[in-house]
């Protein structure tokens, strides 16, 4: 399935929403065509096979047992380099540093567009009010097996406005089917959608919320990315395409929902009104967050798509789908935050996989004065792409390749000295998700933790000093490598 570098497939291609998308990621040998397995196990398990392995293709399932045969499911749509780069509108064929790096080129200095307002879309080919809404006729998954319920909401996203400003906010929350016409729906705190909700329930008001499960892939990949407060995903989308997203005004709350939209409800939450959550396989992976009550949203309408697509995202254990994507978003955020801060020098970033593209962060820099590596790691534990949920931050030279964890552990053990190059903080951002979270925390609802901040660059005041590095410099050996690759072939 690699395919030689070339151009984009043309933003014409990716660009006209999931349909599109599917057929272009079809027409290039990226999809795998499932009928008649279930929701019970199945689906799951397909999902757990692909999202662990890289570079693997996206499976869409229909005809399963016991609901519409035309109902589909779709998992793993960005469990290969070459779909992230498609939807993100960037050529084929690069590595996950590379494409890391393109992206966050293209996003330096984007113009925002808002969304366009529009009266009618696919996304109203079938419409339920009421009495009539009936969320069970979706062939929803058990994700993992010590799931609380079946989550309708894994690849999907919530549509909130701040009641003060009237921003609008897209936002990954997972959500746990209740019944018929009422669901459930987590989000940690800090996060822009659980903001939104704090202001409507401190105003003694009912919370609107629109969900749309199943969308343009590109809406998706913003709603689950760490976009500045006050930036409406909608808006960011609009740039990266350079044409307006269109949207319909929501009959129930007025929010604007995506007019090609798979699946789409509309309803209100409430202060008072809570019901058991979870647990739910979380990207950690653990079920940290157990079960605690959490908001309903009681649904008022129902729109979905003739043949309509369930995406799945459900993450799971790291390195899996959801980290590799992010690994790939999140690593040029944050070297565009370090660069907008006015830190000098940065020469990489990467967050890694193995902690869910959060927990264990790497920085490399060329070292251009006494205290420029301990800036480096304060700044980038409290970004705003690497502070929630974080754990390690390490900042290493530049002749560290940071996403390489054998080089950036090998640094860590050579040029760090514990007593001296680790600085700690404590009471920083976290989440329930967390399952470092002590029960005696959780019992008094202290969802924070602390960071590990290690500076494993040689020392700036004795770098000259430090001992050479044993091998050839990284091109001399890039070269000898390829003079003497026949040594290796068998
Ligand atoms: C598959 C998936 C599931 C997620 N589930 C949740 C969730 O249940 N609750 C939550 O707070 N964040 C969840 N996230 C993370 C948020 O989507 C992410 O932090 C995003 O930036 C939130 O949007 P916001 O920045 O507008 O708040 C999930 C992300 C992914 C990719
Ligand atoms: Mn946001």
């Amino acid at each position: 399935m690699a395919l030689a570098e070339q151009p984009a497939p043309g933003a014409d291609r990716a660009d006209r929403g999931l349909r599109e998308w599917l057929e272009a990621i079809d027409g290039l040998g990226h999809l795998r065509h499932i009928s008649g397995a279930d929701t019970d196990s199945e689906i799951g398990e397909v999902a757990d096979v692909l999202q662990h392995v890289a570079e693997s293709p996206a499976a869409i399932f229909d005809k399963i047992p016991g609901y519409d045969p035309t109902f589909r499911v779709l998992v793993n749509s960005f469990g290969h380099t070459d779909r992230i780069a498609m939807t993100l509108g960037l050529p084929f064929g690069l590595g996950k540093v590379e494409l890391s790096d393109q992206w966050r080129k293209k996003i330096k200095n984007m113009k925002y567009i808002p969304p366009k307002f529009v009266k009618d879309g696919p996304v109203m080919e079938n419409v339920y009010r009421g009495n009539d809404v009936d969320l069970t006729k979706f062939p929803v998954p058990k994700w993992h097996p010590l799931d609380g319920g079946r989550y309708i909401g894994t690849g999907s996203f919530d549509i909130t406005r701040d009641p003060d400003d009237n921003w609008v906010n897209l936002g990954t929350y997972r959500v746990m089917l209740h019944d018929k016409n009422s669901v459930g729906y987590y989000i940690s705190p800090g996060k822009h959608g659980r903001m939104h909700r704090q202001k409507y329930f401190e105003r003694g008001e009912r919370c609107p919320v629109a969900m749309v499960f199943g969308s343009d892939p590109l809406q998706f990949l913003a709603s689950c990315t760490e976009i500045p407060l006050g930036v409406s995903e909608y808006e960011w989308v609009g740039a990266i395409r350079g044409s307006a997203v269109e949207v319909i005004e929501g009959p129930i709350t007025g929010l604007p929902i995506p007019a090609d939209a798979e699946i789409v409800i509309e309803g209100y939450a409430s202060s008072d009104d809570l019901r058991m959550e979870g647990p739910f396989g979380e990207w950690t992976g653990y079920y940290a967050s157990s079960s605690r009550k959490e908001p309903v949203l009681h649904v008022e309408a129902l729109y979905h798509r003739n043949d309509p697509i369930l995406v799945g995202a459900p993450p799971a254990q790291p390195p899996d789908e959801v980290a590799r994507y992010r690994a790939v978003l999140r690593s040029a955020l944050l070297r565009d935050e370090l660069d907008r801060f006015g830190v000098p020098d940065v020469t990489g970033v990467w967050q890694h996989e193995v902690g869910g593209a959060r927990m264990f962060t790497v920085v490399s820099i060329k070292q251009r004065y006494p205290g420029h590596a301990r800036q480096v790691l304060h700044l980038a534990s409290q970004s705003r792409s690497a502070a929630y949920a974080g754990r390690y931050t390490v900042v290493v030279d530049e002749d560290i390749d940071p996403s390489n964890l054998e080089e950036v552990m090998w640094a860590v053990s050579t040029r760090s000295d514990p007593a001296t190059s680790i600085d700690i903080v404590n009471r920083a951002w976290s989440t329930p998700l967390d399952p470092r979270i002590t029960p005696d925390q959780k019992e008094v609802g202290d969802y924070s933790s602390s960071r590990a901040l290690i500076d494993a660059c040689r020392p700036w005041e004795w770098r000259d000093k430090f001992p050479p590095v044993n091998v050839p410099p990284r091109d001399v050996r890039a070269a000898a490598r390829k003079r003497w690759a026949h040594l290796l072939e068998d």
